[in-house]
């Protein structure tokens, strides 16, 4: 493709704008700059990361390996990279990101400390306008966004906030300057990933730590450890074999499923299994469990009896392992942290744990935090609550496009799309790794949907066409089919509360946010759209 392509009539305008420099949108940028598109990239964050720019609080670390999580698209880059831990820490991650761009050379295109704060399509001149926090705005033909499906942070809306004196960070949206915990009094309200990861690592630090817990989750333990020098030259040499196994697993992670179900063996060859899988690394535990531990209710409370039991022998009070052992659902109904000593965390002398459900928290005060029983003093609140996901971080981008239309009006019943990338009445606004297209490793998911949209955006070139739309028709194949999938099978026994039910935002439509598809079923449908000529898709 030559160089200034397109939007030529209109000089100023770019060819793309990619919203976001997380781990989508540096590979989006960078294969649009490879394609020879004028493109600059909006980041919100002072540097380059996204959830892993963000997401910057003690514990933050993968739970996908290392070597499936990174770029797989420059074979130097994989050859040059060392990967310390299996599964790397946030500061690790950063520095990943940052070698990236600049062996890219993506940084001159990215524009950090820069909020999109509105986009709005003409339909006459068939271009996005994308208005900054800045308040400058930029034209743009494309307008791509990789803003992530877990990146808006939810603070819970608890009263008097303001009054509070004390230091409070969410999760999200962590300080980059260092957060000391030395010697203070400490809260961390949350117990979903983010809460079961910063708990351990802070409670030898802290003078007191209060974990406040809403609702227990199925955390199993990370077995995190170092990459030798060894093991991550066998890594480089086998490469292309990890990125086949990835591929072809249905969350994009290297691992081995499991065919048999829970009642072909033994109780003696079972338990054995459920013992390797509690030693195994990550997300083993849910990836090569039985095949039916997630689809069958008693499959699944025989694993949650084996889990429930390591929960007890690791906590020494039972009334405390009591709690925090979950009542409400099984494995798997929602997605389950990993952990690093969380459990352990609860021995100690200065570490105490407060059931919102007894005892829910009431109002900020000045010195911390009144629940009904009592009143509770804090130096630091952390709040490890979640976030607004799949279309949190779209939604309040405030994209308007044709006739002025919302997507947060044309999105009311939920997301609408062509495989979670194209939306009807939003010409030329593509979406890697949004909702109804992200599923199980994110990189790995997303990474489908920067390749779908860069031979899109290639083939409307060829075409010369101004403008690109999905029909109505073929978002709502694509819609029924995410919701007809979702409801059978897995997703139909989790918890309307998890975050990709949209369940953990009060007032949020119940809605499925991620691809029901496995990987290489997602993939294989997005490539017959291709194939067919971008079958649904209207080239104007
Ligand atoms: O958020 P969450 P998260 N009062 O929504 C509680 C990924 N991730 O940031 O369960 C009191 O899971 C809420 O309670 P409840 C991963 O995909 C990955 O931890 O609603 N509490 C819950 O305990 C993960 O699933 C890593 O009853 C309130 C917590 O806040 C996703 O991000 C690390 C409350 C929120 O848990 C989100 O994880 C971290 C209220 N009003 C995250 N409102 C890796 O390891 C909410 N809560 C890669």
């Amino acid at each position: 493709m030559s160089k200034r392509s397109i939007a030529q009539d209109s000089p100023a305008a770019l060819d793309a704008v990619v919203v976001g420099a997380g781990i989508t949108g540096i590979y989006q940028l960078h294969r649009l700059k490879e394609m020879g598109l004028s493109v600059a990239l909006y980041e919100d964050g002072a540097g380059v990361g996204g959830t892993w720019f963000w997401n910057r609080y003690p514990g933050a670390r993968f739970d996908s390996e290392s070597y499936s999580y990174g770029y797989f698209f420059d074979e130097q880059l994989l050859q040059e990279w060392d990967w310390k831990e299996l599964f790397a820490s946030q500061p690790e991650i950063e520095q990943y990101l940052n070698y990236v761009v600049d062996r890219q050379s993506l940084r001159p295109l990215i524009h950090s400390n820069t909020r999109v704060v509105g986009a709005f399509f003409d339909e006459d001149t068939a271009l996005w306008t994308v208005t900054l926090g800045t308040g400058e705005s930029v034209l743009t033909k494309y307008l791509v966004s990789a803003v992530g499906i877990l990146s808006a942070p939810f603070t819970p809306d608890i009263p008097n906030h303001e009054l509070f004196r004390g230091e409070m960070h969410h999760t999200g949206r962590w300080p980059q300057t260092p957060v000391s915990f030395k010697g203070k009094k400490v809260a961390v309200i949350g117990t979903g990933a983010s809460g079961v990861q910063i708990v351990p690592v802070i409670a030898g630090e802290v003078e007191t730590l209060t974990v406040f817990q809403r609702t227990p989750n199925w955390a199993t333990p990370l077995n995190n450890r170092p990459i030798s020098a060894e093991e991550m030259a066998e890594i480089k040499a086998t490469y292309p074999a990890i990125y086949e196994k990835v591929s072809q697993n249905k969350s994009g992670l290297p691992h081995d499923a499991d065919p048999r179900s829970a009642f072909d063996v033994t109780e003696e060859e079972r338990l054995e299994k459920y013992e390797a899988l509690w030693n195994s690394p990550g997300l083993r535990k849910i990836t090569e469990n039985f095949r039916d531990t997630e689809l069958d209710s008693k499959a699944n409370t025989m694993f949650t009896e084996f889990l429930e039991k390591k929960i007890r022998s690791l906590v020494n009070d039972p009334s405390v392992a009591e709690r925090l052992i979950p009542k409400d659902h099984g494995f798997g109904g929602k997605r389950p942290p990993f952990e690093a000593g969380y459990f352990e965390a609860f021995n100690r002398e200065n570490v105490s744990l407060v059931d919102m459900r007894a005892d829910p928290i009431v109002t900020f005060t000045e010195q911390g935090l009144n629940t009904v029983k009592g009143h509770h003093e804090f130096d630091i609140i952390v709040l490890a609550t979640g976030f607004d996901a799949g279309t949190g971080a779209l939604l309040r981008m405030n994209i308007h496009g044709r006739e002025g239309l919302s997507l947060a009006d044309a999105w009311k019943d939920g997301p609408r799309t062509l495989l979670g990338v194209m939306v009807p009445g939003f010409p030329n606004l593509l979406i890697a790794g949004g909702p109804h297209g992200t599923r199980g490793n994110v990189p790995r998911s997303s990474e489908m949907h920067v390749d779908w949209i860069s031979d899109l955006i290639n083939f409307t070139e060829q075409k010369g066409s101004k403008w690109i739309e999905p029909t109505p028709e073929a978002a709502d194949a694509y819609t029924a089919h995410v919701y007809e999938t979702a409801g059978g099978g897995k997703h139909g026994s989790t918890q309307a509360s998890a975050w990709y039910n949209g369940g953990n935002i009060p007032g949020k439509a119940n809605h499925f946010l991620l691809s029901p598809d496995p990987h290489p079923e997602y993939r294989r449908r997005a490539r017959e759209v291709a194939d067919d000529g971008y079958r649904g898709v209207t080239f104007a």
